[in-house]
């Protein structure tokens, strides 16, 4: 009788035993909690825009005047010098408790142990991103649709840089401005924090916070100005 039973329930026992095996990875995915992260102010550390200043120093200076959040953005440096730079970063930001990203570059956040990479519609696709840095690891990506934000936030993105909110000339080739419209047109679909960037400026900072976004992320609000210190303060009591 028993083991007339056993036969029967053997193989319900056995495919969801498949069913769980199938499902564990997910599961032990899901689980490993994200670092949290406080999207207020992120400047994005663009090596150009540093010019002949040391970024190592700026960065300092902003993320000890209040920026919650560093990004490395280092168009066309070699892989050498780009990875020294954020190793030495990385050092300075972790003695502070400043989350790190890397603008692009996977490999280079991966290599000096950086806590997340910024991506770009044309950068390594997110799922590809995500396999290498796994859950622990924060990946956003910058959109300009609500079709990119939608696609962003399916493919398990931590949160995305939507822009341009306004005019910049810190990037080449900007696709189309969002204004304040946009950025609240994306904030209704999506669920996942959104960092605004693009021409952000103490004075419309707070309105941009008013239309959804959870921070601000910006390059010549502070990179262009000529007391970085000063300029970060002046963005955070905008914020405040
Ligand atoms: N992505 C969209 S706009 C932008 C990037 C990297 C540049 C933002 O720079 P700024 O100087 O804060 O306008
Ligand atoms: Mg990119």
């Amino acid at each position: 009788m028993i083991l007339g039973i056993f036969s029967k329930v053997s193989p319900i026992i056995h495919e969801m035993k498949r069913h769980l095996e199938e499902l564990e990875p997910n599961v032990l995915e899901l689980s490993v909690p994200m670092k949290p992260i406080d999207w207020k102010l992120c400047l994005v550390a663009d090596t150009e825009a540093a010019g002949t200043r040391d970024i190592v120093s700026i960065i300092e200076g902003a993320a000890g005047a209040g920026a919650t959040l560093i990004q490395l953005r280092g168009k066309n440096r070699e892989t050498r010098e780009l990875l020294d730079l954020a190793l030495r970063i990385s050092e300075v930001l972790n003695a502070k408790k400043v989350p790190f990203f890397i603008n692009d570059r996977v490999d280079i956040a991966l290599a000096c142990g950086a806590d997340g990479v910024h991506l770009g519609q044309q950068d390594m696709p997110l799922l590809q991103a995500r396999k290498l840095l796994g859950r622990e690891r924060v990946i956003g990506i910058s959109v300009n649709t609500i079709r990119e934000a939608l696609a962003a936030e399916r493919d398990g993105a931590d949160y995305i840089g939507a822009g341009p909110v306004y005019f910049t000339s810190s990037k080449d080739k900007i696709p189309a401005i969002l204004g304040l419209e946009g950025l609240r047109a994306i904030r209704e679909k999506v669920r996942i924090p959104i960092l605004a960037i693009g021409g952000i400026t103490r004075q419309n900072a707070r309105v941009v916070i008013s239309a959804g976004a959870d921070g601000i992320a910006v390059i010549s609000a502070i990179m262009g100005e000529e007391d970085p210190i000063a300029a970060t303060k002046s963005l955070i009591s905008a914020l405040s």
